[in-house]
């Protein structure tokens, strides 16, 4: 299972984190320092060959640090846009690191790097600009570069309907999900919606109304034509494009929506095939929506 380190997008934080790895080489120098005090010649080697250990040492925790933050990821723990490359990391098994940038999306560092001011973003040395944002994107960019068939299938016929599953996600569900559940989950709708606007609270409650009404037609679609017949869109396990709608359908909750029966099985049979993959995001992501449920029903 891959390792996952999460940090916040805070100052301290990010202190905390380097600092225990530079101090972490100091008894290493330190350790020579009593023989180098002591004369003779076996005393001299001892401390060559302790320097030679701490050498070898710092230059082994130096390699793992760098292998350990080789892939970053920005996030935000409600977002199920998140939550799909969070998902996906930890059952790629990749080693990489979480910060959570909460309130900093559009600090002028953050800005400088992602103009578009978006999670999630990884951060990949190989990338031209060095960052990757959309999460379709990071999960198909990420599965080409370890060679990840399992979730993102090679063959052109079978990983276009991988990509049209997704596209067809990010374009027509997502919205209708959106409008449907943001104004529930307190985010702020995008520009351009009813919600977003100063239209009478009604229109807004209309325009809400109308796109959990639309969510029926594309979800019968990912059924009966993306799955057809088949446990998952990749088939038997779990695709990028089936992360991406688990993840999606989690926001339904929000709203208490009556998912079909089949979409409630899928959910489940998810779960139970990425296991701990899965449900760790997940919590984030329910946790949240208990949250301002709670805080609805106060
Ligand atoms: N289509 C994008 C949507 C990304 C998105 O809307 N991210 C939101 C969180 S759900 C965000 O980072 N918003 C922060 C901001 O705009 O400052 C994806 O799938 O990654």
């Amino acid at each position: 299972m891959a390792k996952t380190t999460t940090k916040s997008a805070k100052k301290p934080a990010a202190k905390a984190a380097t600092k225990p790895a530079a101090k972490a080489t100091k008894p290493a120098a330190k350790a020579t320092t009593p023989a180098a005090k002591a004369s003779g010649a076996s005393a001299k080697s001892a401390t060559k060959a302790a320097a030679k250990a701490a050498d070898k040492a710092s230059a082994k925790s130096a390699r793992k640090t760098k292998a350990k933050s080789a892939l970053m990821l920005s996030m935000l723990k409600p977002s199920v846009n998140n939550m799909s490359v969070r998902v996906f990391a930890r059952a790629a098994g990749l080693d990489h690191s979480e910060t959570d940038v909460w309130g900093h999306t559009r600090s002028p560092e953050y800005m400088a790097r992602n103009p578009a001011h978006l999670t999630p973003m990884i951060e990949d040395k190989g990338l031209p600009r060095g960052v990757l944002w959309e999460s379709c994107a990071i999960m198909q960019y990420l599965a080409n570069k370890h060679g990840l068939e399992k979730l993102y299938p090679k063959a052109p016929a079978k990983r276009a309907m991988i990509d049209s599953a997704m596209f067809y996600l990010i374009g027509t569900l997502y919205p209708y999900v959106a409008r449907a559940t943001y104004p529930a989950l307190n985010f702020p709708q995008y520009a351009g919606e009813v919600g977003h606007s100063d239209a009478h609270p009604d229109k807004k409650a209309e325009a809400q109304k109308a796109a959990i009404a639309a969510i029926a037609e594309p979800l019968e679609v990912f059924h009966s034509f993306f799955r057809n017949g088949k446990p998952f869109i990749g088939g038997k396990n779990p695709s990028i494009a089936d992360i991406r709608l688990a993840a999606t359908l989690e926001f339904l909750a929000a709203i208490d929506y009556a998912l079909p029966q089949w979409a409630k099985e899928y959910m489940t049979a998810i779960e139970k095939k990425l296991g701990k993959a899965y449900a760790e995001p997940a919590a984030d992501v329910r946790g949240y929506i208990a949250h301002v449920k709670s805080q609805a029903g106060a």
